[in-house]
C-alpha cells in the first residue's frame, strides 16, 4: 500500500478534479505490475498495473493493492470494479472507500459479490491525507482551503498605503514552494482590493504543473477589469451585481454573496481546491468563518515599525521547515 501511495502521488500536479491513485499486483510476494491515475480523463490506476501484467502471470494467483475503491460507473473511463471481477484476483487490498456517490461502498460491494477476497481499510489514514481534497469536496460539497500569506517577523503583511504593499519574503517567493502550492490547488483566490493594489498575475511559473483557475471577490465589482490577472486566462469574479462573460473574465452573481456559497459554487465547476493569497480581510474572513483547512505562512526576517496586521491562525503550527532567511510554518484547524 505504501508502493500504491507513492505511485498515486506521480500524478500529483494532473490528476485533479479526480483522486490520486496507484495500484499494485503482487504474485508470490512479489510486486509484477504496477500502475497509476497519471491524468485527469486518462485510464485508472487499475487499467495501467493490469497493461503491465505480463501474460505469462496468471491474475487468478495474484492479489492486488490500491489505495482507493475501484470505480463502479461509466465516467470519462470504465469501472475499474468490473476490470478487478473479469481477472479475478485471489485477494484485493484496498486502502479506503470512495467518496465520490456515484462509487461510495459499490464497488467493493459488486467485488464482494464474486466471491474475491478484500480487505478494506489498510494505511487508511496515510490514503485520506493523500486525497484530502478530493475527498473534502466529495464529502462536504465545498472546495478545499489553504491559506497562505507571507508576514514580517513582527506581523506585518502589507504597508500602510501604496501599490505593491504585500510583504515580499524574497528567499521563499523565488523558490518553487509558493509557485508549486499554485500548482497544486485547482484555483488561486484572492480580493479585489489585492488585484488594484499588487496587480499580481497568480501564474504558475517555478514549478511544474497547470496553472490553477484564478478567482476574485469583488462583492461591488470594484476590481479593475484592466488589471493583468484579466489579461490571459478566465477568471472568476464573484460578486453580487451581474453574471456575464467576455474572453478573459466570468463575473458570476450571488444572491447570497458569501464564502461558504463561493466555496460550493467552485465544486459546481469541478474545482476541488483553492489557494486563498489575500489580502488580510479576506484572510480573516476564511479564518473568522472557521472555512480553511490548512494554513501556511511564509514569515520573514523583516521587521517593519508599522502596517496592515497579518492575521492570526489562534492555534500553534503542527510543522516548521526554514527557507534561507525565512520560516515556513504549517498550521491545521484543531
Ligand atoms: C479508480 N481508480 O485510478 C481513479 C478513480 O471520469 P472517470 O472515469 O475518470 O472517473 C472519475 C472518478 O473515478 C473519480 O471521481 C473517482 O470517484 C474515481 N477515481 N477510481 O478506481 C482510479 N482515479
Ligand atoms: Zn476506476
Amino acid at each position: 500500500m505504501k508502493r500504491c501511495l507513492e505511485l498515486a502521488k506521480k500524478g500529483e500536479y494532473q490528476t485533479a478534479p479526480n483522486p490520486m491513485v496507484g495500484c499494485v499486483i503482487v504474485h508470490k510476494e512479489h510486486i509484477v505490475a504496477e500502475g497509476y491515475h497519471e491524468k485527469y480523463g486518462g485510464p485508472h490506476a487499475e487499467v495501467n498495473a493490469f497493461n503491465n501484467l505480463s501474460d505469462d502471470i496468471n491474475s487468478n494467483d495474484c492479489e492486488v493493492y490500491v489505495n482507493l475503491e475501484p470505480c463502479s460507473f461509466f465516467g470519462k473511463t470504465p469501472p475499474c470494479a468490473e476490470l478487478i471481477v473479469a481477472k479475478k484476483p485471489k485477494r484485493i487490498i484496498i486502502g479506503m472507500l470512495d467518496p465520490n456517490k456515484k462509487v461510495a461502498g459499490s464497488g467493493v460491494k459488486r467485488i464482494l459479490e464474486t466471491g474475491i477476497n478484500l480487505k478494506l481499510g489498510v494505511l487508511e489514514e496515510e490514503c485520506q491525507e493523500l486525497n484530502k481534497k478530493f475527498i473534502k469536496a466529495h464529502t462536504h460539497k465545498s472546495a478545499y482551503v489553504t491559506l497562505k500569506w507571507a508576514e514580517t517577523i513582527n506581523g506585518y503583511m502589507a504597508r500602510n498605503t501604496g501599490s505593491n504593499q504585500s510583504a515580499k519574503i524574497s528567499d521563499t517567493e523565488n523558490n518553487g514552494l509558493v509557485h508549486r502550492l499554485r500548482a497544486n490547488h485547482q484555483a488561486i483566490l484572492v480580493g479585489a482590493n489585492t488585484v488594484n493594489r499588487d496587480n499580481p498575475s497568480l501564474d504558475v511559473r517555478h514549478a511544474e504543473g497547470s496553472n490553477p483557475v484564478k478567482v476574485v471577490l469583488s462583492p461591488n465589482l470594484s476590481a479593475d477589469l484592466t488589471s493583468t490577472l484579466f489579461k490571459k486566462r478566465k477568471t472568476l469574479v464573484y460578486n453580487q451585481k451581474e453574471s456575464s462573460s467576455s474572453e478573459f473574465y466570468e463575473l458570476i452573481k450571488l444572491d447570497d454573496f458569501s464564502l461558504k456559497n463561493i466555496l460550493k459554487d467552485l465544486v459546481s465547476r469541478n474545482i476541488h481546491s483553492v489557494l486563498i493569497e489575500g489580502g488580510p480581510t479576506i484572510l480573516a474572513a476564511f479564518i473568522e468563518e472557521q472555512l480553511w483547512d490548512e494554513a501556511i505562512i511564509l514569515k520573514s526576517n523583516d521587521s517593519w515599525e508599522d502596517g496592515i496586521k497579518a492575521p492570526w491562525v489562534g492555534i500553534k503550527s503542527y510543522k516548521e521547515q526554514t527557507e534561507g532567511n525565512d520560516t515556513i510554518k504549517y498550521f491545521k484547524p484543531l
